[in-house]
């Protein structure tokens, strides 16, 4: 580093170790090449281990993907269909029912459940998956329906949000996950995405979530068009939401996978820019408890040594994934559960299974498939 941008990073360096907040220059300054990848990583690590010690969470979960025809057509997405599109498809109940099933029988906690919007499909088909699902299987929490899904939702039943939301948690939701984030910025989202829920009805819906008590996660889809700029900005809407209501779990940058998507002439972000974009939001994010690193989407590798540069999540043991492998991820389709505590173990981090809301999992060493939760995880966001 140049010996003034040595000195801007030591003064950014004091202020995180004195528990200060950096605003959107230091975010943009951290994202610079000169400013050493390894420094950030390191000044990450210490907030990382400063809120979550020295453990690496992972969860058992399935993901649930009832239907890929989608009115919107995101540029960056590989796994959307035209209604007539033959590669369209639509889940009936059994088959839904079938994918409980399974999840059950392998110890599942999880179903992360997303799809498309479909034309032809009202309210009642998707809140009727969550209550059917939840009826046969109590027990497997359903995070589903992301913020444009609720937006959708709106719009198709002319109800308040908050009517929907606690609605869809009386038949069975448990909590929402992040995606439809992709980039705030209307300079960026304006660009990938023009037709779907903007930032302020994202924003708006994870708010009226939080405040009836339903906890969600957030997310950031990054190394397509935006620049260092947009990404700080979504961060910072993100961490004021936090502010005013606490409501975010968990974190999640995800890197764009280009193929097979109408923005495939794009290179895929490097491992570098993955490392730096997982400090810088460890960095930024001062309130959200936890940081993820989504393995199926960065790779192994990748994904644990994130555990050292801001992540102490590396989500779940995964099933049935689509997003990411139809946009041409390499990764498996799934990991055991020898495997991804071993990853842990590897990555120098204790590895400790929690359910979606972050409590610890207890499972029956003489039957697996049997457990229970216990105290919510500790984590630790003030500076002593
Ligand atoms: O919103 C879609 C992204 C998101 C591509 O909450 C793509 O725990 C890269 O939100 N390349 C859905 N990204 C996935 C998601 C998620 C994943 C894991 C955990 C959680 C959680 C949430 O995936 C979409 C979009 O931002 N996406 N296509 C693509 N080609």
């Amino acid at each position: 580093m140049t010996p003034a941008t040595r000195d801007r990073f030591n003064a950014i360096r004091q202020k995180v170790e004195q528990g200060g907040r950096l605003n959107l220059d230091e975010g943009i300054f951290l994202y610079s090449p000169e400013v050493c990848l390894h420094e950030v990583g390191e000044l990450a690590n210490m907030v990382r281990e400063r809120i979550n010690g020295n453990v690496g969470y992972y969860n058992i979960n399935t993901h649930l993907n009832p239907t890929n025809v989608c009115i919107y057509r995101c540029r960056f997405c590989a796994f959307r269909s035209d209604l007539r599109d033959p590669k369209g498809y639509v889940m009936s109940d059994e088959q839904i029912l079938a994918r409980g099933k399974e999840a059950v029988e392998n110890g599942c906690t999880e179903m992360h459940i997303v799809g498309g919007l479909h034309h032809k499909l009202g309210y009642d088909w998707y809140r009727g998956l969550i209550e059917t699902l939840h009826n046969a299987y109590p027990k497997l929490h359903l995070k589903g329906w992301t913020a444009v899904e609720i937006d959708w939702f709106e719009f198709l039943t002319k109800k308040p949000l908050k009517e929907i939301l606690m609605d869809l948690r009386s038949v069975g939701l448990g909590s929402m996950p992040g995606g439809g984030a992709e980039i705030f910025h209307p300079e960026v989202r304006d660009q990938i995405c023009e037709h779907k829920a903007n930032s302020h009805k994202w924003i708006e819906i994870h708010q009226a979530a939080h405040e009836i008590g339903l906890k969600t996660n957030c997310t950031m889809l990054y190394g397509h068009v935006e620049q260092p700029y947009h990404r700080i900005d979504h961060l910072l809407r993100l961490r004021d939401l936090q502010d005013r209501t606490g409501g975010f779990q968990t974190f999640i940058p995800l890197a764009f996978h280009p193929e097979n998507t109408k923005l495939s002439n794009i290179k895929k972000p490097s491992a570098l820019m993955d490392l730096r974009t997982m400090a810088i939001s460890r960095l930024m994010l001062d309130n959200i408890p936890h940081i993820k690193a989504y393995w199926i989407m960065l790779g192994i590798g990748t994904a644990q040594t994130a555990l050292a540069y801001g992540a102490d999540d590396i989500d779940g043991t995964v099933r049935h994934e689509l997003i990411y492998h139809d946009a041409g991820a390499t990764t498996p389709e799934m990991l055991s559960v020898d495997q991804i505590r071993q990853l842990i173990v590897e990555a120098g981090r204790e590895p400790v299974e929690r359910d979606t809301i972050y409590r610890h999992v207890h499972r029956d060493p003489e039957d697996f498939k049997n457990w229970s939760v216990g105290d919510e995880v500790a984590v630790s966001m003030t500076v002593s």
